[in-house]
């Protein structure tokens, strides 16, 4: 079994972390964004989050987690910095896994900042931010796990090819059929997830440092006893770059999948009280 990589930051200094501007009674959402190799869709899309930010219910930090991109993502995550004193950026070695940032990221939000709910996005512009809101809504409601969904009434992706398409209607009927998941877009990497939530993810032995890793975490959600809902959108075409998404990763994501349904997910205790 592939052990999840070890966080790889270091706890802030509390000066250096104040969160601003301190608007309190605010609940604090932490939009956690993975990058590597994003430099001509950072910067597009941490202007767009800061630019709703005003109007959104919660306090919202963006967290981007870089993962040694070649094309210069990290320098402009820190220019980012100097003129957003909510964008926070974890440097790690190298390329980790999707599966492997996400996890670095929340352990990051709840014990630096104690963030109240945490965020997936795509740093490519596939998600767009204006959903945000929705999202922050349904989870005011008291859902523990908000899906932005594809796959629902609203919902839809522009030019995709039929090949995308095909895995990912899929790895969703996989999904569904294996792991029982109450959510009709269940690969989506567009989420909403709420504290009880990611502290109840960490107790588990994840297995998938990658894109399974969405799978996996949604097991582990309905698992704890969480509750779900989903949010449409509209799935935009990547802006610029490549996606990192190949072969071996759509393998291993069918192998997880049916693996979790079976096995089902570890806790993290040495006795290992399958589930
Ligand atoms: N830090 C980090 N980011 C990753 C990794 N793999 C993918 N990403 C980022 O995760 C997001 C989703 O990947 P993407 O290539 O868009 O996948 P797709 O939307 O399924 O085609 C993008 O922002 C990628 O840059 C990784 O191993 N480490
Ligand atoms: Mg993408």
């Amino acid at each position: 079994m592939i052990e999840p990589a070890p966080p790889t930051f270091k706890k802030v200094p509390l000066l250096m972390q104040a969160r601003e501007p301190k608007t309190k009674a605010k609940l604090l959402h932490c939009q956690v964004i993975p990058t590597y190799n994003e430099v001509e869709n950072i910067s597009v899309l941490v202007e767009r989050i800061e630019n709703l930010r005003a109007h959104l219910p919660f306090d919202l930090m963006i967290i981007v987690v870089d993962d040694n991109s070649s094309d210069g993502t990290a320098d402009k995550v820190k220019q980012l910095m100097e003129k957003f004193g909510n964008v926070k950026l974890i440097q790690r070695p190298g390329l980790m896994g999707l599966g492997s940032a996400y996890m670095d990221g929340f352990a990051y939000s709840i014990s630096n900042f104690n963030a109240d709910y945490v965020g997936e996005m795509d740093a490519d512009l596939q998600h767009p931010p204006e959903v945000l809101g929705e999202m922050m809504k349904r989870a005011s409601e008291g859902v523990d796990v908000v899906v932005a969904s594809r796959y629902i009434p609203g919902g839809g992706s522009a030019d995709w090819s039929f090949g995308r398409r095909l895995i990912s209607r899929g790895a969703n009927l996989l999904t569904r059929i294996c792991l029982r998941v109450p959510i009709k877009d269940a690969t989506s990497g567009y989420r909403l997830i709420g504290q009880r939530a990611i502290k109840g993810l960490f107790e588990y032995q994840l297995s998938s440092k990658g894109y399974s890793f969405q799978v996996e975490s949604l097991y582990a959600y309905k698992k704890l006893g969480m509750t779900f809902a989903e949010v449409p959108y509209k799935f935009e075409t990547r802006k610029a770059g490549e996606t990192k998404l190949n072969t071996k990763e759509i393998w291993r994501f069918f192998r997880t999948t049916v693996k979790t349904g079976i096995l089902g997910l570890k806790k993290k205790e040495k006795e290992g009280q399958a589930h």
